[in-house]
């Protein structure tokens, strides 16, 4: 199995989380998702983004909540089909629509040096972030250990990725407690690693 990456992908750390936590091997191939081009990488996903997965030579998946949902298939970190299964796509589909807009562009804004281009874009999506972290506290209130209910599955997984490091984007999520206290719960369940790196900063030719 192959995985296309980049080390400060907090989109590839949810596969690379999930892989880890499942034990399963693969391989590593970085992608440079600062390099346009790309070469190679629009015939593994339409949109050329990473991750992607390549679980059978030639067979390719891409999106982090499909890699997930795929490798949890059969395992504790995904409930059989029902209820409990639909309410970790519910997380899943919310981190897509709101955490990753919002929390995923600011931090990329913020580490790469772009914020004073566009200040509006950036209030914006950190605003988007905000409002996203204030409704994931709301879902923690009830004092379920993880988002979706009594077990960890590949919901907080999605939801770990780009909240635990919303610092990056400018806002601490540990601000909330309900937060923090999942944060914590997250990073002591069994096989738990993250390698998530920072960004460079953009690097701007000499006028
Ligand atoms: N919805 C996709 C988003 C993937 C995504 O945005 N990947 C970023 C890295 S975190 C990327 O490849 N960026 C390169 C680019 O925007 O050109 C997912 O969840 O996998």
């Amino acid at each position: 199995m192959k995985l296309y990456d980049h080390p400060a992908s907090a989109n590839c750390l949810k596969a690379r989380l999930a892989l880890a936590q499942l034990g399963i091997e693969y391989e590593r191939v970085h992608v440079d998702i600062f390099d346009k081009e790309r070469p190679g990488q629009l015939s593994r996903n339409p949109t050329k983004l990473v991750p992607v997965l390549e679980p059978e030579e030639g067979e390719f998946l891409a999106e982090s909540g499909a890699i997930l949902l795929y490798l949890a298939e059969g395992t504790p970190l995904l409930p059989p089909p029902g209820l409990q299964r639909a309410r970790v796509h519910q997380w899943l589909f919310f981190e897509q629509n709101q955490i990753e807009p919002g929390l995923a562009v600011a931090r990329f804004m913020a580490l790469r040096g772009l914020v004073n281009d566009n200040p509006q874009i950036y209030a914006n999506r950190l605003s988007q972030g905000r409002r996203a972290l204030s409704a994931l506290a709301r879902g923690l209130e009830d004092r379920r250990p993880f988002i979706a209910g009594e077990d960890y599955s590949v919901a907080d997984i999605q939801l770990y990725a780009y909240v635990h490091c919303a610092d990056e984007a400018g806002v601490d999520p540990r601000e909330d407690r309900f937060i923090a206290g999942w944060l914590d719960r997250v990073e002591a369940t069994p096989g738990f690693v993250n390698d998530l790196e920072s960004m460079p900063a953009l690097k701007r030719g000499r006028r």
